[in-house]
């Protein structure tokens, strides 16, 4: 394996070993403990209620590896007891809201205090060093700024750094060209999506492409496959980085890819990262595949105990490369809310488009309609074959389209229906790309 030059942000942290690191996370999980029961709040009520009945009680968790008996929270939880319910901080200490898109309508808020954003910013400073990117680096930070937590969390990250962070946010893609032309971006920040909608519209318009420095990225908020990172990395002549996060625990940074690019590390002297079994709550052992269940360990203004991301994953503590000892997860294969069941067959949008995304023929955009013929749920991938296979005659477009469904029926069992259309026709994300249209009649 090649070698490659390693950096850190906090060296001492990123590779503590193992029992100082067990040490580390038990004496921050009792702090989270007190914290929430001063708070009194929702949160020391559930704990009440699930046997942890006083503070004492919560003293005597003897290593972080006792969190197996303490309960869940869930988006629901915070949906319930919006907007402030599982805050642990006064609102006079906490300094930043962000916000999420929650289920019924009433968004998830995410509180911060002084401290929470200095930690966030360290986090994504660690982030942006694993990825050989420094304080000589311009940053073009195309993510979300406002309640999304991408743009800001990336920001504060950046400075801490020292690197020069130019503060786009998503859209206005002409402006973005220009000023990734004129200010010399060495690094792309944004959703793989945009990435990929940028990567056509430079394409398209930027003649002389040794105008471009961009020589890195880094992108998440949203699945995408290791095909999907090929893409990229081949358009924008990049190497691609993949960042994991959620508002509820604190946004992005959470977890992060090392340049061996063999997993995500997560922040674990920050998180107490889970794998279960989703339906029945059962712990799984590393290596096994289920939902990434998180304890936060060092937050002050909205700790969350066992919170369900509904993301899967799988963990794995094998020796990395790069010498960082947290544990890493795999990159996420879906939500547990986007995982389309037919005929009994769990299946990731991810999966589907690990087989599209090896075809140079089609363009990097699909949708996943979900409709109900005689009573049977089916499937059909909407797809945008290149102009040149479009206009190129049916039998070519036939050929490609019964090859795919192919590939996938060998890849996941089902029969897809392939639907071929004209290039451009399918909208391009510039946030978080929707994936499924579930057109199945509810009974
Ligand atoms: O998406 C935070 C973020 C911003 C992460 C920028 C990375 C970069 P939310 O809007 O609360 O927060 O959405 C969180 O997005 O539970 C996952 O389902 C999904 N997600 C985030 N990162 C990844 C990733 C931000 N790298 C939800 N791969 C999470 C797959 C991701 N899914």
């Amino acid at each position: 394996m090649k070698i490659m030059e390693i950096k850190y942000f906090e060296k001492k942290l990123e590779t503590i070993d193992a029992s100082e690191l067990k040490t580390l996370q038990t004496d921050r999980l009792k702090k989270t403990l007190k914290q929430i029961f001063t708070a009194d709040g929702f949160l020391k009520n559930k704990l009440v209620k699930a046997g942890v009945k006083n503070l004492k009680d919560a003293e005597n968790i003897k290593t972080a590896g006792d969190i197996g008996n303490l309960p869940f929270t869930s988006k629901i939880d915070l949906v319930n007891n919006y907007p402030f319910g599982l805050f642990s901080s006064p609102l006079s200490d906490v300094i930043r809201i962000h916000a999420s898109s929650g289920t019924t309508g009433k968004p998830i808020i995410a509180g911060y205090t002084k401290y929470d954003i200095k930690i966030w910013s360290e986090l994504m400073a660690r982030v942006f060093c694993a990825a050989g990117i420094g304080k000589n680096d311009i940053g073009q930070n195309a993510y979300g700024y406002g309640l999304f937590t991408g743009g800001l969390g990336f920001h504060y990250g950046a400075e801490k750094l020292g690197m020069t962070i130019i503060p786009m946010s998503t859209g206005f893609t002409e402006r973005q060209l220009t000023m990734m032309q004129d200010i010399g971006a060495t690094v792309l920040f944004c959703t793989p999506s945009y990435a990929l909608f940028l990567s056509e519209e430079i394409n398209k318009n930027i003649r002389d492409r040794s105008k471009l420095r961009l020589k890195k990225g880094i992108f998440g908020a949203e699945p995408w496959s290791d095909e999907l990172r090929k893409t990229i990395e081949k358009s924008l002549n990049i190497d691609a980085y993949d960042i994991y996060g959620l508002s509820e625990i604190m946004g992005p940074g959470v977890a992060f890819e090392c340049v061996y690019k063999n997993g995500l590390h997560i922040n674990e002297d920050n998180f107490l990262p889970e794998i279960i079994n989703p339906k029945t709550g059962e712990v799984l052992k590393d290596g096994e595949t289920g939902e990434l269940v998180i304890t936060s360990l060092n937050r002050e203004a909205m700790p969350l105990i066992r919170f369900r991301t509904k993301d899967i994953t799988k963990l794995t503590r094998e020796k990395c490369l790069c010498g960082r000892t947290f544990v890493r997860m795999d990159k996420i294969k879906g939500r547990t809310d986007d995982m389309i069941i037919l005929k009994g067959v769990n299946v990731f949008p991810s999966q589907i488009e690990s087989v599209l995304f090896r075809y140079e023929c089609l363009e990097p955009v699909y949708l996943i309609e979900l409709y109900t013929d005689n009573l049977l749920d089916r499937i059909n991938i909407i797809i945008e074959p290149k102009e040149e296979i479009f206009n190129g005659g049916e039998s070519k477009i036939n050929e490609i389209t019964n090859e795919i469904s192919h590939k996938i029926y060998e890849l996941i069992g089902i029969r897809a229906k392939i639907t071929p259309v004209p290039p451009k026709t399918l909208e391009r994300s510039q946030g978080k790309a929707k994936r499924i249209n579930d057109l199945r009649k509810k009974i």
